[in-house]
């Protein structure tokens, strides 16, 4: 059956990766999954087909004969639960693979938004640059805790796994920022995910569509 995703027509990054298809992408990449591409303008995420689909009116979707999914984290597992590769067959390792997750999702990704939306939806504001090194100290806490966790470590936990998949996606965002090169570890951490074959496969296809014009 045709696995069918939707992506940016023109993602506002310009091809740096950081939209959430990629990560869906990369997915699919590391369990040797083929998908198409339906590319959506921001006008188009917010009529009614895309909201049949995705009830946010965003991108990325997935799918896959009668079934539709939105939210990156369900998408991700899905594949991983129904393909060898992402997570490990030991029940406990794989609950484990699975709480790191959540963990990137709803513990180290909020304070990345966070500043993500400081900076692009909220710099104009007269308080935004007192605001700003409290919004980096939080992602700072974060990385500050996960970086203690994952010390030496290659992964999170043993193997890599979605759960790794997931962290390694949320960490890129920060990469402009210059904090994740405040933790050698996790920026290292973070440069081995993205310099897995399937990742690199899964960046160079986001990048045919929407890197700018020469
Ligand atoms: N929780 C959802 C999930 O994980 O699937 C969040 C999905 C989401 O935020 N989608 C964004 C979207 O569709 C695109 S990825 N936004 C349009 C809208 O809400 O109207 C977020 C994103 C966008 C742009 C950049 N960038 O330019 O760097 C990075 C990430």
């Amino acid at each position: 059956m045709t696995i069918v995703i939707t992506a940016f027509e023109q993602s506002p990054d310009g091809g740096k990766g950081l939209a959430r298809d990629t990560r869906v992408r990369w997915a699919l990449e590391e369990v040797g999954l083929p998908y198409e591409v339906r590319l959506v303008s921001l006008c188009a995420m917010k009529e009614a087909e895309h909201l049949a689909i995705h009830p946010f009116g965003q991108i990325p979707t997935y799918e896959e004969g009668d079934l539709a999914l939105f939210e990156t984290g369900a998408i991700v597992f899905h594949i991983a639960e129904r393909h060898a590769g992402l997570l490990p067959v030991d029940e406990s390792e794989r609950a484990r693979a699975i709480m790191w997750m959540f963990a990137a999702l709803s513990t180290v990704e909020p304070p990345i938004l966070e500043l993500a939306h400081a900076k692009l939806l909220e710099g104009d504001q007269p308080w935004s640059r007192e605001r700003l090194p409290l919004v980096r100290d939080r992602v700072r806490d974060r990385l500050r805790q996960l970086s203690a966790r994952l010390g030496e470590a290659d992964w999170l936990d043993g193997a890599f796994s979605a759960g790794d998949l997931l962290m390694v996606s949320v960490l890129l965002r920060l990469k402009p920022s210059g904090l994740l090169d405040e933790f050698a570890n996790l920026a290292a951490y973070a440069a081995r995910g993205e310099a897995r074959p399937a990742y690199q496969r899964a960046f160079a296809a986001q990048l045919a569509i929407n890197a700018p014009m020469p």
